[in-house]
């Protein structure tokens, strides 16, 4: 939409009208938002004209950057031939169904069915719901059990809200629901450096056989995990992990779970994080980068063995979103898988731009700020202590994150901040060039923040 408007009219309509996701909407009134109004490639460029490199790829998922023709036109062309039509009552239309083959051919061998939602709470919301009914099909209807993990982020509806382990989510709203178990999460940095990072993952995932035979293998549906968890400040699960979870559930009958809606589509260098670590999920959700953010789109992808129960023996599963298989949204993801396919988008991260990304970001952890600089893929963080030897973590939490974000923001680099976790997730186009101007602006970030920090004592 072309805007003519002055950023403070904007911001003061705004304050009147706008409830934020995730906003201190007080605090924001107060400050004013951030307009941005356009974006080219890796760029974001605010209302004043600002430039900024979004190194978060908006909210990890517009993977492709702006100002894709190919995507644009392909859901331009779809509106004009159908709109909307449901998936509901016997009907389909094409760009469902081939999008369905698309990610079934690309999802790990033996996922082949694909369930459409609109977002990734809804993806895990549907999970939720499936994984108990098909325990009950199969005759064991007391498997109802989830496990997640402390300090993941699954959504913000009901279910994908309770499935995550944040606990001030919990706070508000009376969550969780019922049937849901935690176990630790596999944060090396931040709650095992007193092991070796393979013992620590191994006892990590130790916890899920523990909480297994604590509640009863025949009480527990299913275990549900991001990869390498995003929004609770990308927490690289040491080796040593994955293949031991994996082996946990194949020992115990628990289906395996992955929320792929970040790893999903090419963010560690694979079309999905399941592959990264050489595992092969029951179920994988996955929503962003699938229509590298142009439509709202987000789904599961079924094995075999689970859909063809349903299938055989499930009857109706009263089921469903009015969006589910949105056509110009399954337009969009056709065109993005397919530029992704076609211009071996994920071969080049893999085998260039990760690398070399990667060498940059963990040079940064020289810097007197920073006790650990991880990444995998495209997708790393920065840990922010006080001091690095002994690790000592800053007292207020989030303060010192947030006045490294908004220095980074002012300085032409969108980083996130978790507590003090800076984490990014830049697209998978970016290219060298680029990466050299997102590190550099890293580093300046952190001598900027160091001399902040400094100034206000808190170091
Ligand atoms: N699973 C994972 C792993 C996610 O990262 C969702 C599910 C929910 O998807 P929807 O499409 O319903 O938002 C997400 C979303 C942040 C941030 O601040 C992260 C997400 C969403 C909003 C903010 O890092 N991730």
């Amino acid at each position: 939409m072309a805007n003519h408007l002055p950023t403070v009219e904007l911001q003061s309509i705004d304050a009147r009208h706008h409830l934020h996701p995730f906003t201190d909407q007080g605090e924001l009134n107060r400050r004013g938002t951030r307009v941005i109004s356009r974006a080219e490639g890796v760029y974001i460029f605010d209302n004043d004209g600002a430039r900024i490199l979004d190194g978060m790829s908006g909210l990890w998922n517009v993977c492709l950057g702006y100002g894709r023709r190919d995507i644009i036109e392909a859901i331009r062309r779809q509106l004009e031939c159908l709109p909307f039509y449901n998936t509901f009552f016997q009907c389909t239309h094409p760009p469902a169904t081939l999008l369905a083959e698309r990610i079934a051919r690309l999802a790990p061998d033996g996922l082949d069915h694909v369930f459409f939602t609109s977002s990734g709470s809804e993806a895990n919301d549907t999970v939720m719901r499936m994984v108990r009914h098909y325990w009950a099909v199969m005759g064991k209807p007391a498997k109802s059990v989830l496990i997640a993990r402390v300090n993941a982020y699954h959504g913000s509806t009901v279910a994908g809200a309770s499935l995550g382990g944040m606990a001030a989510m919990h706070a508000q709203g009376g969550l969780p629901i019922p049937g849901i178990e935690r176990i630790g999460q596999p944060h090396w940095f931040g709650e095992g450096r007193d092991m070796t990072p393979d013992a620590f993952g191994r006892a990590r995932a130790r916890e899920l056989a523990d909480a297994i035979g604590r509640i009863g293998e025949d009480r527990v549906a299913a275990f549900i995990a991001e990869p390498i968890q995003g929004a609770g400040g990308v927490v690289i699960p040491p080796e040593s992990y994955w293949p031991e979870i994996a082996a946990i559930c194949a020992r115990h009958e628990i289906l395996l779970v992955a929320d792929e809606v970040i790893c999903g589509f090419g963010r560690l260098g694979r079309w999905f994080g399941c592959d990264h670590y050489a595992i092969r999920p029951d179920i994988m959700t996955f929503a962003k980068g699938v229509t590298s953010g142009y439509m709202p789109l987000g789904g599961v992808i079924v094995s075999k063995d689970v859909a063809g129960t349903l299938i055989d023996r499930g009857g109706e599963f009263f089921h469903g979103y009015t969006y589910s298989g949105h056509p110009a949204a399954c337009a969009a993801g056709m065109a993005t898988l397919a530029a992704l396919e076609e211009e071996h988008v994920i071969e080049r991260v893999r085998e260039e731009t990760a690398p070399y990304l990667r060498e940059r970001w963990l040079a940064l952890g020289d810097h007197p700020l920073v006790g650990e600089a991880r990444m995998t893929g495209l997708i790393g963080a920065l840990e922010l202590v006080r001091s690095k030897e002994p690790v000592r973590f800053f007292e207020a939490p989030g303060k010192v994150g947030t006045m490294c974000r908004d220095i980074s923001v002012a300085g032409g680099l969108v980083m996130r901040a978790v507590a003090e976790r800076m984490v990014i997730a830049p697209p998978l186009v970016i290219t060298r060039a680029e990466i050299d101007e997102l590190a550099d602006k890293a580093r300046a970030t952190l001598d900027r923040t160091l001399e902040a920090v400094r100034r206000e004592g808190l170091v």
